[in-house]
This record gives structure tokens, sequence and C-alpha cells, in this order.
């Protein structure tokens, strides 16, 4: 079908959709992983995204995503269209990890992906909304300023890494169509004063003291914790984001649900 890659052929009920190395449909990856529950992937062409997936019945959940405090007539466009992860399960129609969440506690009680107790659960779901509005656009934006100021190294180095290949698996795709996507869609400036690099501190700081509170980063991983590694594993794909993240518990995390991928996997990656 248009604009679509079967990854896995196998028969089974639930099928995911997905744009290759998005941070968000790793968050629902690893929510279904977690949960030991068999899909079929599906990846759509990236910028086909939206369309594919309203076509197939989805929506985007009423969000209203802004990036860099602007709402781009792009993002309008996806939150009236719709946007991935995108969950099809026995005939109905999840739309946002905040919605695949609930759905799989629901129907897949064990493991749960939010505690019991209701002030626990109140404190996980508070790091689910912020890794959700805040966090899962900068790890686009951190990155990205790096690409669109030099998007040649950037469009080679991201061919591989915690989450696989961004968005499209030629380098030549990726130099021509990122720095369109990061300008035009999440509004990335190139600007060295206005990097939102300067954004990160802060906000590493706040996921540590939740994993030091016990929110983040417990023994059995949580919805938020599905949150925030991948957007943390992306931001990571800018080199020098990682002498900030050094000795932190926050990169104790992201290495845990998201190892960087030995050399020789790497070697061994199909180009
Ligand atoms: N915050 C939501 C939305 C995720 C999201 O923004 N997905 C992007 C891909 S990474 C998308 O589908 N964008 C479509 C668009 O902006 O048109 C979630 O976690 O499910």
């Amino acid at each position: 079908m248009l604009g679509m890659i079967l990854t896995d052929l196998s028969v089974c009920t639930y099928t995911l959709y997905v744009i290759p190395g998005s941070h968000a449909c790793r968050s629902a990856m690893l929510m279904l992983e977690h949960k030991q529950v068999p899909y079929r992937r599906v990846d759509i062409v990236t910028l086909l995204h939206p369309l594919v997936v309203r076509l197939h019945g989805f929506d985007a959940g009423g969000q209203t995503r802004t990036a860099g405090g602007r709402r781009t007539l792009a993002l309008r466009l996806g939150d009236r269209f719709g946007t991935v992860p995108a969950l099809a399960a026995n005939g109905q129609r999840i739309s946002t990890n905040h919605g695949i969440a609930r759905f799989l506690d629901e129907c897949h009680p064990q493991p749960p992906l939010f505690p019991a107790d209701p002030e626990q659960r109140a404190a996980v779901e508070e790091v689910e909304r912020w890794a959700n509005a805040t966090l899962q656009m900068a790890a686009r934006r951190i990155p990205g300023a790096a690409v669109v100021r030099e998007p040649a190294p950037f469009s080679r180095s991201s061919g591989d890494g915690r989450l696989g290949y961004l968005l499209y698996k030629r380098a030549l795709t990726r130099r021509l169509i990122v720095p369109r996507i990061l300008r035009g869609i999440f509004a990335t400036s190139p600007s060295a004063e206005h990097d939102p690099m300067n954004e990160l501190p802060p906000m590493l700081d706040r996921i540590d003291a939740w994993i030091a509170d016990g929110v983040l980063g417990g023994a059995q991983p949580n919805a938020a914790d599905f949150m925030v590694a991948p957007s943390l594993a992306l931001i990571l794909y800018r080199s020098d984001a990682l002498p900030l993240f050094e000795g932190r518990p926050a990169l104790e995390l992201v290495d845990r649900l998201l190892p960087e991928p030995a050399p020789d996997a790497r070697a061994a990656r199909p180009s």
C-alpha cells in the first residue's frame, strides 16, 4: 500500500503505525513490549503519516501541540488529521501515547503502566503530561537546532543510534528533508542565541528530581518512564548534549531503557 512498509508480517491482532526513529512512536513500542503484547509494526513514510493514519480511521486525540511557543500551520494540520503512534486493536482506533497507555492497562493489566495507589498514580500522570507537552517537543528542537545549523554532518550521524535511523533511511533524503521539517513544522532556528539546548539542564534537573522521588526510574518502569526515555534518547543524537547528561540519573534511565547500540551491532546493520 502507498507510503507503507510492513516490517513484520506475522499474524497478530494489534497494528502499530509509526514513522522510523520517532521518539513518540518508540514510547508506544516500549509500552507494548513491556506488556509483552505481540503487534505488527507498520512504518509509514514520514510526512505522509498524518494523512495515512487519518485514512485508517485515527485522529490526533484532540491535541494542540506547540513548538517554540508557536502553533505552526503544519502542527495545526497534524492536530486536525492525525499523529503517530496510532494503534489499531480489535477494530478500535487508539491515537496518542496517552490513549495507548490507558488502553493497554485496561486490556492487559499486568504488568501495570500506572501505580494502583491514587497519589502515586497522580505523580506519574503529572510527569507523563510534562513529557508529552514539553519534553517531547524540546527533544525535536534541541538536536533540530544543530541540524538546521549544519545539516550535512547530522544527516550522516543520524543513520543509527538509540532510536535507529531518524525519519528516512537514506542520508541524502535526511539531508534534504529533515532541516525543512524542523524549520517549517517545529519552528527551529539556527540562531545560537536562541538555541533550545539552554532549556536542557533545567529539564534534566526535573527528571533527576523525579527519579530521586521514585516517580521515575523505579524497578518496574511506568508510562512516564516510557515517555521520558525516548525523548532523552533523541536529544542524545546531538553529540554536544552528552556532557550535560554525564553523571546524571537521567542518563542511567535512558541507558537502561534505550541503550546506545554496540559499535559492532551498528556495523552489522544493513545500510
Ligand atoms: N504527543 C503525542 C503526539 C505524537 C506526535 O506529535 N507524533 C508526531 C510524529 S513524532 C506526528 O505524528 N506528527 C504529525 C504532524 O505533526 O503532522 C503522542 O505522544 O502520542
